[in-house]
């Protein structure tokens, strides 16, 4: 099966609303310029919440080949749950994705393997593809080796999940986001491979053959191409990387 990379810059609590209309113009038009086959490696920006209407707007007027997704999504549809964001407001704006389960929300928000399963039933009620991210912390390493967690994780997230629905997985240990210490493609790997054998064995060999796994954590342009190479690894998850624009364009083009 051919899986079609993804990278997608999570842009967490940066750039507002007219930051971010520059940001996705110069990144749409400046990859365009540099011939960029966005059907051979897809684009996805993770604005904040109060972005993503621009970003619509400009990504439709303009039908500029990005995708675009929100940082979380809550459990419930509508009601008295101040501050959250529906899955619904979400598709009306026009969101493929929509990452979930974040280590940040884990560990900030004490978001728990019960609320990451509920989000993703939420995202895919509103067919939302949801960025299912899982990680170890280096205390987890430590104690339990590089995969128990995350595999932990995805089984718990996946509860559930019907073999039909069109998710993204996203490996990221925590010891590897926002450090400069980003994990070896080798690591990145064994624990893809772990994730990939768990989606065969909850949703089946055709599922896990279609999935993308992302590996996130310190992704820059000079590393890139290591993870790529690996055959578990289908794309990025980047943050800091994706706030500066050649450096995220770069990343886009590992190929180049
Ligand atoms: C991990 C990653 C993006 P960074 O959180 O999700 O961030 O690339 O800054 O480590």
């Amino acid at each position: 099966v051919n899986r079609t990379p993804l990278i997608a810059g999570n842009w967490k609590m940066n750039l507002d609303h007219l930051q971010a209309i520059a940001f996705v113009q110069k990144l749409a038009w400046g990859l365009k310029d540099a011939n960029h086959d966005f059907t051979a490696v897809e684009v996805a920006v993770f604005p904040p919440f109060t972005d993503l209407r621009s970003v619509q707007t400009l990504v439709s007027a303009d039908k500029l080949p990005l995708a675009y997704g929100a940082q979380d999504v809550s459990a419930h549809d509508s009601g008295a749950y101040t501050g959250e964001i529906s899955g619904a407001f979400l598709a009306q704006l026009e969101c493929q994705y929509v990452i979930i389960g974040h280590s940040e929300r884990r560990t900030l928000h004490r978001e728990d393997d019960d609320q990451v399963q509920a989000k993703v039933q939420a995202a895919l009620k509103h067919n939302l593809v949801p960025v299912i991210c899982v990680g170890e912390s280096a205390d987890d390493l430590e104690k339990h080796g590089p995969s128990a967690v995350p595999v932990a994780q995805l089984r718990a997230a996946l509860a559930g999940v019907d073999a039909a629905a069109d998710i993204v997985v996203a490996y990221e240990p925590v010891w590897a986001i926002g450090s400069g210490k980003a994990a070896t493609p080798e690591q990145a790997e064994q624990v893809a491979a772990q994730l990939r054998a768990v989606l065969a064995d909850m949703l089946g060999q055709d599922v896990a053959a279609k999935t993308r796994i992302l590996y996130g954590g310190s992704v820059k342009a000079d590393n890139i191409l290591g993870f790529m190479r690996e055959p578990n690894v289908d794309g990025a998850l980047v943050g800091g990387a994706s706030l500066d624009l050649t450096e995220f364009a770069n990343i886009v083009r590992f190929q180049k």
